[in-house]
């Protein structure tokens, strides 16, 4: 309906405008015997040669028709011919079973022209009006075809003056040659990962004069698989393969095909995970074409197998690429890549289809061996040099040692640690034992008493620029006063510090050196004896033995055993009553004093720089007698605690009367348990 109107259209405008296309010009007219409607005359011959514009053909009829009849119009005719075919002979006034005449019939021309002959012979039996004769010149409709040939056009045909043109359908493109209808199937991009492709139009006849394409174009990785489905049809020839319409198939490494006829080509694994497919097709046939399913998977990785003491996670039937797994150890062992520890391990497989990481073993942890104790010793309990999972070794202490806080079992732990019972991931420590004397008797009331080796394990003998004294705590430090040490504070390496010794002069002694001499900061040399405290520290460690051991340092309960009246020891080499410095060490069992009568005591007389503090404390008889005396300076007044039974320091021997054990005056200490957060913090810092 749309191309009648537009017809109408082109009518119209053709109408007013005199420069539009120019149509051809009409063509029709008559055509008569001479002298009709009267008799033609003999012998006479006439021919009309008659012509259309391109695209049309010639119409004809006649309205009168009386020729002299013949036997097959021998006499005279009107004869039809295009060319060289003769199309009609005609004669008489009826048609007989020889004769032909025209009678109502329509004549067209085949073509654009139509040749139009008279002819009379030189008799007729009786006079003839002969013919008349119409023709106009009148469109060829090329979409009418007679059944059974070929259509003009392979879609759409339309018929028009003069002429006619093709047109397809959609999807596809007229061929050049005006009237094939090829598919647009060049091109097709396929990215899914499975998906159907066929000949257009499938299952109806492909187009003809087409070159399909179609491309399947995936990850790398995958693998297309291709399967020929439901039917196969594709024009071939017996002889040669595939002339005429060809289906290939190509990869980035193989080629496939050419494929034709009618058996269903076999499933095709590519390996690839790119293919083109190429269709081609003729001019001519009619077949109903291909249709394939085409499946992808990707390459899988071997099956990984979990190392001895491990496993995988997550375990899969198969492994794709990037599919990815995870290698964990059982407790106690740990991920080794060759000869390296991994934190963690995992595996990604590949697009070639190989795992990126070789697999790791699981390996025993091992601790290795356990720390050197100092002080101490360790022994394997699972095996001699046994360091492996949940092996046992056992620490033990030195004599004269013991274990602060643990009882030295230590297991190798699946971190690689030995690790005690209280999860401590450190070795123990050995502390030296504190406060043991080996003491049975008590100082006499009058003057002193030698003491005996282990006594006094934790005195030391100060050599230097005066005699004094001094207390060994653990195993490196000393501790003594202020004033005894500190013209030696400078210089402390000069010290001759000997431990283990009964008499001031024998020569065998242990010897220790000082590494560093700490003077109270609060303490001021000849102003008072206030703060009178010092630590020494040794250059090594002394080696304990029953002769040379720590004192306790007091605790905090230390107090309850330092009251009015408590005995107390003190030991030393210093002035003796009869005025010389002792050759053996002597102790003396002496009463702490009450402290404001000490104060009051020494406020009654003017001792110079005698003012007693509260970091002091006083002992002694009032009656005089027994007392610390000039080279006792800086030995320790010891007290037995009687929980543990062990010896600590509650005073350091400082100062006193000039006149040793005088009634009335006291001895005087430097009270320790004032002085424990500063001998601690030493300690620790140095
Ligand atoms: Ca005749
Ligand atoms: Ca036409
Ligand atoms: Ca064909």
């Amino acid at each position: 309906m749309r191309l009648l109107v537009t017809l109408g259209l082109l009518w119209g405008s053709a109408a007013t405008t005199s420069s539009g296309p120019q149509w051809p010009k009409p063509v029709f007219g008559r055509l008569a015997s001479p002298g009709f409607p009267g008799t033609y005359a003999n012998n006479h011959e006439q021919r009309w040669a008659l012509t259309a514009p391109p695209g049309y053909r010639l119409r004809l009829y006649f309205t009168h028709f009386q020729l002299e009849p013949s036997y097959l119009c021998e006499y005279d005719f009107v004869k039809l011919s295009a060319g060289t075919t003769v199309l009609a002979t005609l004669c008489g006034s009826e048609s007989t079973d020889t004769e032909r005449a025209p009678g109502n019939a329509t004549f067209y021309s085949p073509g654009s022209s139509l040749d139009v002959t008279f002819r009379s012979d030189y008799s007729n039996e009786k006079p003839f009006a002969g013919f008349e004769a119409f023709y106009s010149a009148e469109d060829i409709d090329e979409c009418q075809v007679p059944p059974g040939e070929a259509p003009t056009c392979e879609h759409h045909c339309h018929n028009h003056l003069g002429g006619f043109y093709c047109s397809c359908r959609m999807g596809y493109v007229l061929h050049r040659n005006k009237h094939t209808c090829s598919a647009l199937c060049s091109g097709q991009v396929f990215t899914a990962r499975s998906g159907v492709l066929s000949s257009p139009g499938y299952p109806q006849p492909y187009p003809k004069l087409s070159s399909c394409t179609y491309s399947i174009r995936l990850e790398e990785g995958f693998r297309v698989t291709l399967d020929f489905v439901e039917s196969f049809d594709v024009e071939m020839h017996p002889e040669t393969q595939c002339p005429y319409d060809s289906l290939k198939i190509q990869t980035d490494k193989e080629e496939y095909g050419p494929f034709c006829g009618k058996t269903l080509p076999r499933s095709i694994e590519t390996k690839s995970n790119t293919v083109t497919i190429t269709f081609a097709t003729d001019q001519s046939g009619d077949h109903t074409g291909w249709k394939i399913h085409y499946n992808s998977t990707a390459q899988p990785c071997p099956d990984p197998t979990a190392p001895p003491n491990g496993h995988i996670s997550p375990v899969q039937a198969t492994y794709i690429m990037k599919d990815r797994f995870f290698v964990f150890c059982e407790s106690g062992y740990e991920l080794l890549q060759g000869y390296w520890p991994l934190k963690s391990f995992v595996a990604v497989c590949q697009t070639d289809g190989s795992w990126d990481q070789p697999m790791p073993e699981c390996s025993i942890v091992d601790c290795g061996p356990p720390d050197d104790l100092p002080s101490g010793q360790v022994d394997y309990i699972t095996g001699a040099e046994v360091t492996i999972y949940k092996a046992v070794v056992q620490y033990r202490c030195n004599e004269f040692y013991t274990m602060r806080t643990d009882d030295g079992k230590y297991v190798c732990e699946a971190d690689g640690f030995w690790t005690s019972s209280k999860g401590e991931k450190s070795p123990p420590v050995c502390e030296p034992v504190c406060g043991i004397s080996t003491r049975t008797t008590e100082g006499r009331i009058y003057g002193g008493q030698n003491a005996k080796l282990g006594d006094f394990p934790w005195q030391a003998l100060l050599l230097g620029k005066t005699i004094a004294a001094g207390a060994l705590l653990y195993d490196n430090w000393i501790l003594t006063a202020a004033h005894a040490v500190y013209e030696q504070r400078e210089d402390a390496s000069s010290l001759d510090i000997r431990m283990g010794v009964l008499k001031r002069l024998s020569p065998h002694y242990t010897q220790a050196r000082a590494e560093a001499i700490f003077i109270h900061e609060r303490y001021t040399h000849n102003a008072g004896y206030d703060n009178d405290i010092a630590l020494i520290k040794l250059k090594n460690k002394v080696v304990l033995n029953s002769n040379i051991m720590p004192v306790c340092l007091p605790r905090k309960e230390a107090d309850c055993f330092m009251r009015t009246n408590d005995i107390g020891t003190a030991s030393g080499w210093g002035l003796t009553q009869r005025g010389f410095l002792a050759r053996n060490l002597m102790f003396v069992d002496i009463p702490v004093v009450d402290h404001q009568n000490c104060t009051a005591a020494y406020a009654r007389k003017s001792y110079p720089g005698g003012r007693v503090t509260d970091n002091m404390l006083c002992a002694g008889l009032e009656s005089g007698g027994k007392d610390s005396c000039k080279g006792d300076s800086g030995g320790a007044l010891v007290f037995l605690h009687n929980e543990t039974q062990k010896w600590f320091v509650g005073g350091i021997v400082s100062w006193g009367s000039i006149n040793c054990g005088e009634a009335d005056q006291y001895g005087v200490y430097t009270k320790v348990i004032n002085y424990i957060p500063w001998i601690k913090n030493i300690i620790n810092s140095f």
